[in-house]
């Protein structure tokens, strides 16, 4: 019994040929970005990847397969998917999507289990869930961080999305024994912006040190992923002063709301876009191809 993967033409090629491959989730499609702007990010993203020498893969599950590499009519079709019709899928819901013949779009997770089961090393994405803040009493953490701990793909991130609380998120990764790398800088990166006042674990300044880093945890037989943050482009960020009480406010709303689990991302992201009148889509849209860039040329490293 093999998974049920069903490739693109372009990515199948990819594969055949050991060309490098870059995943890429759907949840940020469906979930984290309106339309049309979700839909001109995901193909942005793609030809940035191409453009630097390696092989796009966008994940998704429809009609009882993971989707590996998706057609244009897809990508267009996913993204004007409203966000209750389509299943924000994770490790737990992933089989049940598949074997519901449902329509789901992949988080940090559930991506990079995808990415594994094809063959694929490598996934850039915006930034990864983590721990959310309150979560000594709601105890609401991303199964993005169990994720990263046991499945051997290296994710490029801006770091955490800075909704979250990121000290206690760096220190759960640390716990789980995920290496967190910081891009060129010895200060983690927040999301939206290139610093967050906290000291990296790791830092690595080439795809060459990451790719390496990879292949010798293969070596030592040790689980997991590793975490990239790579910081936003100087042009694009906005400073902590500025998103800082936005981020603020965006809670205090979702709290006073009752907003909860699965919805919480979604809902913050949608509110900060909203109250910025649309500065953190476009930071945000800057980021993701930032990370597409250089998860193109970890890729190619790791296939030399
Ligand atoms: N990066 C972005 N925007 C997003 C996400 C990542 O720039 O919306 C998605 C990813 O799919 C990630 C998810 O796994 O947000 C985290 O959701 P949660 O906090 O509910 O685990």
């Amino acid at each position: 019994m093999t998974a049920p993967l069903t490739f693109s033409p372009e990515v199948s090629a990819a594969l055949s040929k050991g060309r490098p491959l870059v995943a890429l989730e759907s949840t940020i499609i469906t979930h984290g970005m309106p339309y049309p702007q979700n839909l001109e990010m995901a193909r942005q993203v793609e030809q940035a990847i191409r453009d630097n020498g390696a092989v796009p893969a966008t994940i998704a599950v429809m009609g009882g397969q993971i989707h590996v590499g998706l057609t244009d009519e897809t990508l267009q079709a996913l993204a004007q998917t409203p966000s209750d019709q389509a299943m924000k899928l994770s490790r737990a819901d992933l089989a049940v999507c598949l074997a519901n013949g449902r329509t789901g779009a992949t988080t940090v997770a559930a991506t990079m289990i995808c990415a594994h089961l094809a063959g694929i090393r490598v996934f850039a994405t915006g930034g990864i869930g983590g721990v959310h803040r309150g979560a000594e009493t709601s105890f609401d953490i991303s199964a993005d961080l169990q994720e990263l701990a046991q499945t051997p793909v290296t994710v490029v991130a801006a770091g955490a999305k800075a909704i979250l609380d990121l000290p206690k998120t760096w220190e759960v990764l640390e716990t789980l024994g995920v290496p967190v790398i910081a891009y060129g800088q010895d200060e983690l990166p927040a999301f939206w912006s290139r610093v967050s006042g906290i000291k990296a674990p790791l830092r690595m300044d080439s795809p060459d040190q990451i790719a390496a880093a990879a292949a010798m945890r293969a070596r030592l037989g040790l689980k997991g992923g590793q975490l990239v943050a790579n910081p936003i482009p100087h042009d694009a960020e906005i400073t902590a002063d500025v998103i800082g009480p936005v981020i603020e406010q965006a809670l205090s709303e979702a709290q006073a709301q009752g907003i909860a689990a699965k919805q919480v991302t979604p809902f913050l992201l949608q509110r900060i876009f909203e109250l910025t009148e649309g500065r953190s889509l476009d930071s945000n849209i800057a980021l993701v191809l930032n990370n597409a860039r250089l998860a193109s040329r970890i890729a190619i490293a790791m296939t030399r």
